[in-house]
């Protein structure tokens, strides 16, 4: 079945913001790792991998749908972080902004009673639910330390550690 084109656009828009969060998050880890946070610097590496992965799984099912692929422009990602706090904060709000926007294409396709794309979107709702938590987990763990370098310091060993179990995980 052809999905209409109002859908096709959306699920583009969705493959856009999903690499915009790929570069994001690499601007995000550059910001670490330019002031030698090399934990942090690894979370966001592998945060900014997945989301290259989860526009590569809607590009593939627009292949698959046999729709033309059409790219449209990435923004650029602010840079200018004030601190790792701002950083996790910025992160956070992106990613309920991404639920967000799926929750509102769910709501069209289910509508539109476009079932196979509402299947194949319930695997973002998921996801999203899972990034959100994970980020507001390392916004209140930064949050706490207050900006004080011990803090930080040990936090930035900690992320290390979970961005390395994640990836031995997924292996
Ligand atoms: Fe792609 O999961 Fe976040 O945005």
């Amino acid at each position: 079945m052809k999905i209409p084109s109002e859908i096709v656009q959306s699920l583009n828009e969705q493959l856009n913001r999903e690499l915009f969060a790929q570069y994001m998050y690499l601007t995000i880890a550059a910001y670490f790792l330019e002031r030698d946070f090399e934990g942090f610097g690894a979370f966001f590496l592998k945060q900014s991998r997945e989301e290259g992965e989860h526009a590569m799984r809607l590009f593939k099912y627009l292949m698959e749908k046999g729709v033309p692929f059409q790219p449209l422009p990435i923004e650029i990602p602010p840079k200018n972080y004030e601190s790792p706090l701002a950083c996790f904060q910025a992160s956070y709000e992106y990613e309920q902004k991404v639920t967000l926007s799926y929750y509102n294409l769910f709501k069209k396709v289910r509508d539109m009673g476009e079932y196979d794309v509402e299947e194949f979107l319930q695997w973002y709702l998921r996801e999203q639910r899972e990034e959100e938590a994970l980020m507001r987990l390392w916004m209140e763990k930064v949050a706490m330390v207050k900006g004080e370098p011990t803090g930080l310091l040990f936090l930035d060993r900690e992320a290390r550690k979970a961005a390395e179990k994640e990836e031995s995980e997924e292996d």
